[in-house]
C-alpha cells in the first residue's frame, strides 16, 4: 500500500489561501501611504534633532520594516511547515537534500534582502560624514579626564566643564557647525542622543563631522567611551538657540575673559588627585 507523506489536496489549498491573505495583506501596508512619521520611535530612539539625525531616523526606522517583514514572512513559513508537513506516519518524511532550486533560493533571497539594505546604508553613511568646503561654524570639542572643552573658534572664545560645574555647548539654529574633535589624554566620545551620532576622540589624532542643528531646545550630552574612573561625570548641556542669542553668548564669554583656545581643561587625575591646566592659542 502506498501511503502519502505530504500535504493532502485540502491542506494545499488552505495554504495558499492563507499565503495570498498574508501577501495581500502587505500590499494594503504597502499602499496605504505609511510614512517614517506614522511609525512609532522604536526602542526609544529621541526625536531627531538634527539635519544629519532625521536621516539617520529614516534608516533606523527602514531596517525595523525590513527585519520586521522577513521576520514575519519566516516565522509563516515556519508555522505553515509545521502544521502542513506534521508527523501523519512512522514512515521517514521525503528527504529533499540536494535540491538545487531550495539551495539556489537560499541563496538568492537574502541577497535581495541585503542589497537595498548595503545601498541605504551606504548612501547615508556619505552623506553623514560628508563635510563641507565652508561649515558656517567651526567648534573644537576637546574630550579630557574628566570633562569637555568647547573651543568656538571663529569667535576665539572657549568654555571649559568640570564633573561639578557642567558646561553649556551654544549652537545656532539652522547653521551648519563643523566639530574638530581631540584629545590630550585618552580615548572619549562625543554623544548628543538627540543628534543620533557619536564620534571618538582620540589622542594625536583629529576627528570631524558636521551637523546643522534644527530644533531650538537643550539636550544632553554624555561621553560614550569608557575613559576612567569619573567617565560617568562627563557630562555637558547643548543649546540650540537663535543667532542673536548665540551671538550673545559669545559676547559673554568674552566678558568673562574666555578668549583663545584651551588645549585641554581642567585635568584632573582620579588616581593621583593632581591637577593641571595646559592653554594653546598664547592666551591662558
Ligand atoms: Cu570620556
Amino acid at each position: 500500500m502506498i501511503r502519502t507523506i505530504g500535504p493532502s489536496a485540502r491542506q494545499r489549498a488552505g495554504a495558499r489561501r492563507w499565503t495570498l491573505l498574508a501577501g495581500a495583506g502587505l500590499v494594503a501596508l504597502a499602499l496605504s501611504g505609511c510614512t517614517t512619521d506614522d511609525l512609532p520611535a522604536m526602542l526609544n530612539i529621541p526625536d531627531p534633532a538634527t539635519k544629519q539625525a532625521s536621516w539617520i531616523y529614516s534608516l533606523w526606522q527602514g531596517s525595523w520594516v525590513a527585519a520586521w517583514t522577513v521576520g514575519v514572512i519566516v516565522w509563516a513559513l515556519i508555522l505553515w511547515a509545521v502544521v502542513v508537513y506534521r508527523k501523519r506516519s512512522d514512515d521517514p518524511p521525503v528527504q529533499v537534500r540536494y535540491n538545487l532550486p531550495i539551495e539556489i533560493l537560499y541563496t538568492v533571497v537574502p541577497i535581495f534582502v541585503l542589497i537595498p539594505l548595503f545601498w541605504f546604508v551606504i548612501r547615508d553613511e556619505s552623506r553623514i560624514t560628508d563635510l563641507s568646503a565652508n561649515p558656517q561654524n567651526t567648534v573644537n570639542v576637546v574630550g579630557f579626564r574628566w570633562n569637555w572643552t568647547f573651543n568656538y573658534i571663529g569667535e576665539n572664545v572657549y568654555d571649559v566643564g568640570s564633573p561639578a560645574a557642567v558646561p553649556t555647548l551654544y549652537l545656532p539654529v539652522d547653521e551648519s557647525v563643523r566639530f574638530t574633535l581631540t584629545s590630550p589624554d585618552v580615548i572619549h566620545s562625543f554623544w548628543v542622543p538627540s543628534f543620533l551620532f557619536k564620534m571618538d576622540m582620540i589622542p594625536g589624532k583629529t576627528n570631524q563631522f558636521e551637523i546643522t542643528p534644527t530644533k531650538l531646545g537643550t539636550f544632553s550630552g554624555h561621553c560614550a567611551e569608557l575613559c576612567g574612573v569619573d567617565h560617568s561625570r562627563m557630562l555637558f548641556v547643548v543649546k540650540v538657540v537663535t543667532r542673536a542669542d548665540y551671538d550673545q553668548h559669545m559676547k559673554d564669554l568674552t566678558a568673562k575673559g574666555q578668549v583663545g583656545l584651551l588645549a585641554s581643561g581642567q585635568v584632573t587625575d582620579g588616581a593621583t588627585g593632581k591637577q593641571g591646566r595646559t592653554t594653546i592659542g598664547g592666551t591662558p
